[in-house]
């Protein structure tokens, strides 16, 4: 079988662990090729450090998406985080047209913020326009925050002032709104059932249901999660895994990623010590006949 291949359209931040230095490891390690699209270059990401630096990669986006077309290249999967400027979004949806096939899946995470707010980044034009891209997805993977942005609707009526925060069917109808009338599918970040436990709200447009993903869960908020849950989720739907059980590894696997962050008392800005759990995530090999 010829390895899968994945546009990653996500920004490379130096340190602090999110985006494409956490999609490429995890997509690489689950058997997929990855050709990143860096839409940015930043020292470290822009929670919680202020004097980051930021260069802006837009005029190279267009300029690389031009060379891979002339290449003919294809990708199983298309797949955008963090975008670097307004600009980015039109170049980002003419570059899944021109990249999509019949087959090719198409993740928009639509990385805005977290907690209510917008990233330090983000203005309100961007995240109007990260409404409009992910309509050319046929996943999401917003957190609440970026459910509400998509939306339309202030943070905290969506969350009904916190009663709707753990609240199976307030969550389940959320997910539901977000899929467009049913034709696209949703994996909803950072919705628990109970304080103290996370997880996700799926809506399946294949299977027309909503479902929900919980474990027990350290209730720490760590950084660059919400890129491990996409990557994961990305990478086990590219191997045939339904919604469900692609949403559940990659919540299986953060949670013991946190699990080992937490124990070793690192700071929140260093993100998730999730490289020597990578083995978790190699696809199962059979035995050879025979043996
Ligand atoms: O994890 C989302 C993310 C990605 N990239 C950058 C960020 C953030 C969140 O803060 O700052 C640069």
């Amino acid at each position: 079988m010829t390895t899968p291949r994945a546009a990653v359209i996500h920004d490379l931040s130096g340190f602090g662990r999110c985006s494409l230095t956490e999609v490429i490891p995890i997509l690489s390690v689950m058997g997929i090729q990855c050709c990143p699209m860096p839409t940015a270059f930043l020292s470290t990401h822009t929670g919680g450090f202020t004097g980051f630096t930021f260069l802006d990669m837009t005029e190279e986006l267009t300029k690389a998406a031009a060379h891979w077309k002339s290449l003919g290249l294809r990708f199983q999967a298309i797949y955008s985080g963090f975008l670097g400027s307004e600009r980015q979004i039109s170049i980002v949806a003419d570059f899944i047209q021109d990249f999509r096939g019949p087959d090719t899946l198409v993740v928009v995470d639509p990385v805005m913020g977290d907690d209510g707010k917008a990233y330090q980044t983000y203005t309100p034009a961007m995240c109007a326009g990260m409404a409009r891209l992910a309509e050319l997805a046929d996943v999401i993977t917003p957190n609440l925050t970026e459910a509400a942005f998509l939306l339309g609707r202030n943070y905290q009526d969506l969350l009904d002032g916190g009663r709707a925060l753990h609240d199976e069917s307030a969550l389940r109808q959320l997910a539901e709104e977000l899929s467009l009338g049913k034709t696209r599918s949703v994996a909803l970040t950072g919705a628990a059932l109970a304080p103290g436990r996370t997880g996700a709200m799926c809506f399946d447009a294949r299977t027309g249901r909503a479902e929900a993903v919980q474990t027990e869960f350290v209730a720490h908020p760590l950084h660059g999660t919400g890129d491990i849950f996409a990557s994961v989720l990305t990478g086990a739907l590219m191997r045939g895994s339904t919604l469900k059980e692609a949403a559940a590894m990659a919540v299986d696997f953060i949670h013991a990623c946190a699990v080992r962050t937490v124990d070793q008392n690192l700071s929140l800005q260093e993100g998730v010590d999730f490289e020597p759990l990578l083995g978790r995530l190699l696809p199962s090999r059979r035995k050879p006949e025979g043996s």
